[in-house]
Formats: structure tokens, C-alpha cells, sequence
């Protein structure tokens, strides 16, 4: 197991893609130096579907994580794979519940809220369906506060909850609803109504690692 030295691990990351955020995040609370490899998702009709990145990842999603020649995609997976690999700042409780607590919040945004936000989905209601500008905001912004409403309520009621989504340590959970945070911010969601979410937003942003994965911060960042 390699519990330290992380000079080959390479990240193919989009300064806004909350995706990559999330394995960002998990990156810097580990204090895991990595080559980043901007992947711009919209330039020349995207990246994502030229080579060599497209051969690298079938999926053609942003992140990707390479480690040594490893390479693998699906954010959540990285995420889990580098707390196994780099133990250091772990990401997931120690008991098998505050697992499954902290998998249950990660995974209700990156399964039920986020995939309605990327932007293959948005550009084939502008395009193929020719929706306005308008009112493809309109559906996101439905579909965002349906989910972030549901959490919002799920969080509030948590006895688990700590300053962090759960218990005072940034987890996996926390990975994932910081990017959603600002994603939510710039679709120009209201975002009043969760205070137990702003509150551990805020918490995570205070966190110098979690500030550094910020999409301002990033090299490509424009
Ligand atoms: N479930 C995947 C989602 C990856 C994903 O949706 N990536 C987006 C950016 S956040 C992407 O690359 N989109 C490119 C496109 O839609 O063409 C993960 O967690 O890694």
C-alpha cells in the first residue's frame, strides 16, 4: 500500500466540473501533490471527446484519476480508492453505519441530483429539444431544489450531523456537497431555504484544503 509519496498521481480535471471538484477536495485533505491535466470540456466541441483523453475514458466524463498507470473514473470510486490507498485524513468512518450514513449523503447527490446538471443533459434540452435558455434554467433550478430540499430536511434532522455533514471531520460526504453548493450557486438557485446546508458549506470553505480545490483556484480556471 502507498501511504505516501503520490508524485504519479495524475488528474485529467475542468476547473468547473463538480465531479472533479469532489476527487479535488478528497486530494487536498489528503495532502496528495498531483499533476493536473485540464480537460476543457467545451472548447473545440470538447475535449472530453477527443483523443487521447476519449480512449482513456469511454465514459468521456471528467475526472479521471491515473495512479502510477491505474487509471479510473467515477469520481466516488477515486475518492474511495485513494482513502484505501492513502489512509491519512481518512474519508469514511471507522463503523460500518457511519459508513453507510456518509455513502447515503454522497451518494443521493451524485446519483439523484447531479447527473441532471451535466452538461451533455442541458445541451440536448437547448439543442435537440430546443428548449429556450429560459426554461432549461427553469428545469434545472426545479430539479435542484427538489434535491437539495430533500437533503436540506435529511441533514437538519441528522444526530450525526457535526460542524460537517457528518460529525466534525470533512468525509466523503462533505466531497461531494461542496461542489453541489456552488454548482446550485451559479444555475442561480436560491439557496435561503437550506440553511443546514449553507452552514456546512461554509464550514468546508473555511478548510484551506477545501478552498484550494475551489474551481477559481484551479489552473484552468477562467
Ligand atoms: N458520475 C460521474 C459524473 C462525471 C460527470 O458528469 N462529469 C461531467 C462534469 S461534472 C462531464 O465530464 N461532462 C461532460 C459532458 O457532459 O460532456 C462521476 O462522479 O465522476
Amino acid at each position: 500500500m502507498n501511504t505516501g509519496d503520490a508524485d504519479h498521481l495524475t488528474l485529467y480535471s475542468y476547473f468547473r466540473s463538480s465531479a472533479a471538484y469532489r476527487v479535488r477536495i478528497a486530494l487536498q485533505l489528503k495532502g496528495l501533490t498531483y499533476d493536473y491535466v485540464p480537460v476543457h470540456l467545451l472548447r473545440d466541441g470538447g475535449m472530453q471527446f477527443a483523443e487521447p483523453f476519449s480512449s482513456m475514458n469511454p465514459h468521456k466524463l471528467v475526472p479521471l484519476l491515473d495512479d502510477g498507470g491505474f487509471q479510473i473514473s467515477q469520481s466516488l470510486a477515486i475518492i474511495e480508492y485513494l482513502d484505501e490507498q492513502f489512509p491519512q485524513a481518512p474519508l469514511l468512518p471507522k463503523d460500518a453505519e457511519g459508513r453507510a450514513r456518509v455513502r447515503q449523503i454522497a451518494l443521493a447527490i451524485a446519483c439523484d441530483i447531479h447527473p441532471l446538471q451535466n452538461l451533455r443533459v442541458l445541451k440536448y434540452l437547448t439543442g435537440t429539444l430546443s428548449l429556450s435558455e429560459n426554461d432549461k434554467l427553469a428545469w434545472l433550478r426545479h430539479w435542484l431544489s427538489r434535491g437539495l430540499q430533500a437533503l436540506e430536511t435529511d441533514l437538519s434532522r441528522s444526530a450525526t450531523r457535526g460542524v460537517f455533514c457528518f460529525g466534525d471531520h470533512p468525509t466523503l460526504a462533505d466531497c461531494v456537497l461542496v461542489p453541489q453548493m456552488f454548482s446550485a450557486g451559479r444555475f442561480g438557485v436560491d439557496l435561503a431555504p437550506y440553511p443546514t446546508l449553507r452552514a456546512v458549506h461554509a464550514a468546508c470553505e473555511a478548510l484551506e484544503p477545501i478552498a484550494a480545490a475551489h474551481p477559481a483556484r484551479q489552473p484552468d480556471a477562467e
